[in-house]
């Protein structure tokens, strides 16, 4: 049996699951690179798999699955040793959901919205009301930030996908220890782990790189 994961580095929520797959210790992943700017994911082949054409995607034999939030609940879910990541308690369960949705909803949505008339358009710089959407999902995280992680002393998914996000938002708007002495605290602590310098780092490194081509 071989587990794919379509991805790539600089996606947010392709590193997501590749943080969720090293966290969990799943071995033998095979890794695809789909290379948006080449348009690698409206292939005909890829169109066919997946019609929303987004990564990351996941195929575990012929089971296959996209939206990281959707992907990561499966891996805790089938490979998990337990449900630390993901606990089945279905108040905490409903706890980690309503993070994952602000992921989905809120902090995707402002990243991608910023990210993409550079990226994929020939804009120079960030628009000020889209940097302006980050700045206010920084200001809800703060105040979630009740505790070490974001639903008490340990990482869950909710840490895992928020994160993914909020580290490559910093790179447009850095993150202020003053305004934002949570959020700073939070990401400081979930870049000390493992599964984050192994999975997250590289793929910052690449979207930092592109920008730069891009903002040049
Ligand atoms: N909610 C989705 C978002 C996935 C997404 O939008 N991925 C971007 C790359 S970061 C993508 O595939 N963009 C290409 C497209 O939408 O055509 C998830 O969490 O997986």
């Amino acid at each position: 049996m071989v587990l794919t994961l379509y991805k790539l580095d600089g996606s947010p929520p392709a590193r997501a699951v590749m943080m969720t797959i090293e966290a969990l210790g799943i071995p033998d992943v095979e890794f695809i690179d789909v290379n948006l700017l080449t348009a690698e994911h409206m292939t005909e082949e890829f169109l066919k798999i997946n019609p929303q054409h987004t990564i990351p995607m996941l195929k575990d034999d012929d089971f296959i699955i996209w939206d990281s939030h959707a992907i990561n609940a499966y891996l805790v879910n089938k490979y998990g040793e337990n449900d630390a990541l993901y606990p089945t308690d279905f108040k905490k369960r409903a706890q980690i959901d309503q993070r994952l949705h602000f992921d989905s909803g809120i902090l995707f949505p402002a990243l991608r919205g910023t990210l993409e008339p550079v990226v994929f358009g020939d804009e120079k710089s960030f628009r000020p009301e889209s940097l302006n959407k980050i700045r206010a999902a920084y200001d809800f995280t703060e105040k979630f930030l009740t505790s070490p992680y974001l639903l008490g002393d340990d990482v869950t998914l909710a840490d895992i996908c928020c994160v993914a996000t909020i580290s490559s938002m910093n790179l447009l708007v850095p993150i202020d220890d003053n305004t934002y002495p949570n959020v700073s605290a939070w990401i400081q602590r979930c870049a000390s782990k493992e599964f984050y310098k192994k999975a997250n780092e590289p793929g910052l490194e690449q979207l930092t790189q592109l920008i730069k081509t891009k903002c040049e």
